[in-house]
């Protein structure tokens, strides 16, 4: 099968890439997976300054998915640029370089700092981290405030480096959102960031989370997911879509594939196998095989069909 794709228009071997978050920055991955075979690995989000995030503990497991309260916590952009990104170039892998602030003028100063630098493939736009300081920070939620920082990411950026918008899923309508940044210069979109969740512990009675609330990920939130990916390839089908959400087998991947996504990341999964990824790209060209397709691409949005 031939398993080669495009985050927009940027050829790449393998339609599985890492989630944001999920593998920081490569490096824990590494013993692992074959990070140059991969489609892409979408760096952990990326600020201005460095970040320590929120209180702890900021991880609590429940029996379906996983809740984190990380609060953006990272090196800023001068440690990814002097450290993290040359690290990945040498090994031969493409970076996706997944990008926060709290203001449109964070943004585009990230993307202008990304312009032109070896190995960055392309850009995600991160406007939907639920652990932030208010929800007025969450821009996805907003198709105005999502759309003005997609238009000021977009002319920031390397013209060569394509510009996906990360999507949240705590929105009444996705559709409205995901083509609000279309027109907006979005390029491709990724769908989706974690569902904000909580977790109480019975004994303390008190939430586990030191910050509250965190987001979910994991098998509980892939269903919602799915439906997100195909509202959105139903309405945009010419919009480029990178889906995540709960994606543990190629059978899952295969589900985001026939639903409209050209391309899929491995989050939470890596946190049980760290393989993960490379397995769900085996598994994921197995599954095209015993369907009869020869291409990925003859399989993106067959369900629409
Ligand atoms: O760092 C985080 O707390 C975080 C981010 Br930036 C995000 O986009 N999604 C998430 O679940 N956690």
């Amino acid at each position: 099968v031939d398993m080669g794709t495009a985050l927009a228009w940027a050829p790449v071997p393998s339609p599985v890439l890492t989630a944001s978050g999920c593998s920081a920055f490569g490096q824990e991955l590494e013993p692992f997976v074959d990070l140059g075979a991969l489609g892409a690995v979408v760096t952990k989000s990326v600020q201005l300054q460095p970040r320590s995030g929120r209180p702890t503990p900021r991880m609590a497991e429940t029996p379906s998915g996983m809740l984190n309260s990380i609060g953006l916590q990272g090196p800023g952009i001068d440690g990814l640029l002097a450290d993290d990104l040359p690290w990945l170039a040498r090994r031969g892998a493409r970076a996706f370089v997944s990008i926060a602030g709290t203001r449109v003028e964070h943004f585009a100063q990230l993307a202008s700092r990304l312009r032109g630098v070896p190995g960055v493939l392309g850009l995600e736009v991160n406007i939907s981290c639920p652990n932030v300081e208010s929800r007025g920070e969450v821009f996805a939620c907003d198709p105005v405030a999502a759309a003005d920082v997609v238009a000021a990411v977009r002319e920031a950026a390397d013209p060569a480096q394509p510009v996906y918008a990360k999507l949240s899923p705590d929105v009444t309508d996705i559709v409205a959102i995901a083509r609000s940044v279309s027109e907006a210069g979005a390029d491709g979109l990724s769908m989706i960031n974690t569902l904000l969740g909580l977790v109480i512990d019975p004994d303390t009675m008190r939430p586990v989370l030191g910050g509250v609330t965190g987001g979910l990920s994991g098998p509980a939130i892939r269903p919602v997911a799915l439906r997100c990916v195909w509202q959105v390839h139903q309405a945009l089908p010419e919009v480029p879509v990178l889906g995540m959400g709960g994606i543990r087998s190629g059978l899952d991947a295969l589900q985001f594939v026939l639903a409209g996504a050209s391309a899929v990341s491995v989050g939470t999964a890596v946190f049980n196998d760290p393989s993960a990824p490379a397995r769900v790209h085996a598994e994921l060209a197995e599954a095209l095989a015993q369907r009869g397709f020869a291409r990925l691409a003859d399989a993106v949005g067959y369900a629409h069909r």
